[in-house]
């Protein structure tokens, strides 16, 4: 049988890493069956490419994940294949907290023949086989015998074969403007390809954050695959990117990177003794990053940033959305000890939260300059369905808008906020985007690494440049020639030291985007 799986795109920005979910389904699929993947990110479709892809391809089940944001195109999608006559199985957080919605029970129209609720490891290879035979259940949920809920051991994790698979659409190289390309080569940037890989090394979080869903979907219990079978995927990844003369980093997308810090290090010492580094990002919660030693195998191991939830500048607004682990008064020094590493962080700011009142971001960002500089990311408190703050929220019959997700708007309110009105909120989670990626700050920031290697400075920069891009989506060619215009002065200023570089190359620093060895003393 013909299988597609697809991944609609959130019709606002454009994502800049593939889906894990499809590749590991696609891995775990039975043999004697084809996987195509779609990712809408890479591939924007209408309902009618969709339909004719189907068509040509003579599919006979379409996969279709979904987070909460993009459920509204996914159940667009999925009528249009159901339309023409092809089941469709729905699977991921979003139908796994309201399987009733998928499966028109909820009275209103139906969108999914079957759903796969939770982790689908198990019920996948099952799902596939029913598909082929005509006889899909309705509903596939990874119980034991007796209907206990069983989360899949990740002891016999699959080797995704990346590099066999059909990676193309993902090359984020083909979706730069050919000026981009060419400013960069000019940086000595000439890859072929690069490629940002998503890669678990275990699942699960116990924190329990009110907003999140992760503890409610993956469960407290946390699960590792084998050192072993990290570092192996790193090295083929490593191969492939020299067989491709292109360039390859790794999304380590587990929640807490480094929730067991014994076993990070472990994974990150093996990294090290087998020469598997690449450069990497993961997320890791701010208060396992006082620890020295672990900062430092970060730096060594090719960890370039973390992804860090702060959410708030303020602990009673922490404690009120069950984060009071993340302190305020740490934030900087842990920022420090990463950027003495060159290792830097995206720090996620939530705007909405009980405490906030008018003038919330101006106060965060006053703080946010005195640190050394990451990446920003600004957010509204979402109430995602399932999450304890959802319960709350609607028993204090504070949510304007219930189902927020199919009427899904970027940086928009869904329920009614304590301290600030809603317009307010929504102004300032504008206004927290529009100074920090102002030209005046990305200068500033400029300026505050001019003493760092040209590589985190180029980082930065392009960073920078790309992150703009969520809040202001930078789609045409017109909207990249107005930001290169804007910020025209560290562009130009990076292009000469890239120039000078070049030609009279400096023994300490080569012009090379590889992890660069920490200042800090190795463990
Ligand atoms: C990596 C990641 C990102 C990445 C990019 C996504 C990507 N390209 O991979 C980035 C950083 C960009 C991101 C952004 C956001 N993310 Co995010 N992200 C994740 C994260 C950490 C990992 C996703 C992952 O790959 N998991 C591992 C795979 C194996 O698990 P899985 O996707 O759930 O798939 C399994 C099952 O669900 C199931 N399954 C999934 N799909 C399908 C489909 C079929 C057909 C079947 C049968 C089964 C199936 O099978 C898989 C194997 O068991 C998850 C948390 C998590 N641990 O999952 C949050 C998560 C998905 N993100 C979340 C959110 C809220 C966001 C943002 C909205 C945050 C924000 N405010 O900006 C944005 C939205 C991005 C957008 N494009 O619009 C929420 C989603 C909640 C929800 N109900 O939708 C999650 C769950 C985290 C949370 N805090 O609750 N995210
Ligand atoms: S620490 Fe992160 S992943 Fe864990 S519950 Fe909190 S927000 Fe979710």
């Amino acid at each position: 049988m013909n299988i597609l799986l697809y991944n609609p795109d959130n019709e606002v920005t454009n994502n800049f890493m593939p889906h894990l979910w499809m590749f590991l389904l696609k891995s775990l699929t039975p043999p004697g069956h084809n996987v195509f993947l779609i990712d809408g990110n890479a591939r924007r479709m209408s309902t009618q490419d969709l339909v004719e892809y189907i068509r040509e391809n003579h599919i006979g089940l379409v996969g279709i994940g979904a987070m909460t944001r993009m459920i509204r195109k996914a159940y667009r999608m999925a009528d249009a294949v159901r339309a023409a006559g092809v089941p469709v199985v729905m699977g991921g957080p979003h139908v796994t907290e309201v399987p009733d919605e998928p499966l028109g029970r909820d009275g209103e129209p139906r969108h999914a023949d079957a759903v796969a609720l939770g982790e689908a490891d198990q019920t996948w290879p099952a799902i596939v086989a029913d598909a082929e035979r005509g006889t899909l259940k309705e509903v596939y949920a990874p119980v034991n015998t007796d209907g206990k809920e069983v989360k899949p051991s990740l002891d016999d994790y699959p080797m995704i074969p990346w590099d066999r698979m059909d990676m193309d659409q993902f090359n984020l190289i083909k979706h730069f403007p050919k000026m981009a390309r060419r400013l960069l080569s000019l940086f000595g940037m000439t890859w072929q390809s690069f490629h940002l890989i998503p890669i678990e090394s275990g699942r699960g979080c116990p924190y329990g954050c009110e907003f999140c869903t992760v503890t409610g979907f993956f469960g407290d219990s946390i699960r590792f695959r084998s050192n072993e079978s990290v570092v192996n995927e790193l090295l083929m990844l490593k191969a492939l990117e020299k067989r491709e003369k292109g360039k390859v980093a790794v999304f380590f997308i587990d929640d807490n990177f480094a929730i067991n810090p014994r076993r990070t290090k472990s994974l990150l010492r093996e990294i090290i003794a087998r020469g598997a580094q690449v450069p990497w990002v993961a997320q890791i919660s701010m208060n396992l990053l006082r620890d020295e030693e672990l900062v430092s195998l970060i730096a060594q191991s090719g960890g370039r940033w973390i992804f860090m939830g702060l959410e708030s500048i303020d602990p009673e607004n922490l404690k009120s959305v069950s984060k009071g682990f993340n302190k305020p008064n740490e934030y900087q020094a842990v920022l420090e000890r990463l950027a003495r590493h060159n290792v830097y962080a995206i720090t996620s700011f939530i705007f909405g939260m009980d405490g906030d009142r008018p003038g919330v971001a101006q106060r965060t960002l006053d703080v946010v300059r005195s640190w050394p500089p990451g990446l920003p990311v600004f957010g509204l408190l979402t109430p995602y369905p399932a999450t304890p703050l959802y319960d709350r929220l609607a028993t204090a019959g504070r949510l304007t808008r219930p189902k927020h997700w199919l009427e899904f708007k970027p940086f928009t309110m869904a329920f009614k906020p304590l301290g600030i009105t809603v317009d307010q909120a929504e102004e300032e989670v504008r206004q927290a985007w529009a100074s920090t990626y102002s030209p005046q700050t990305i200068a500033s920031t400029m300026g505050w690494l001019e003493s760092r290697t040209f590589t985190d400075r180029l980082i930065h920069l392009l960073c920078r440049l790309a992150f703009r891009g969520i809040y202001f989506p930078q789609m045409k060619r017109q909207d990249w020639l107005h930001v290169l215009f804007q910020n025209r002065v560290p562009i130009l200023h990076l292009l000469a030291q890239a120039l000078e570089l070049k030609f009279k190359p400096h023994p300490r620093e080569p012009l090379s985007l590889e992890p660069q060895r920490s200042a800090e003393p190795t463990v």
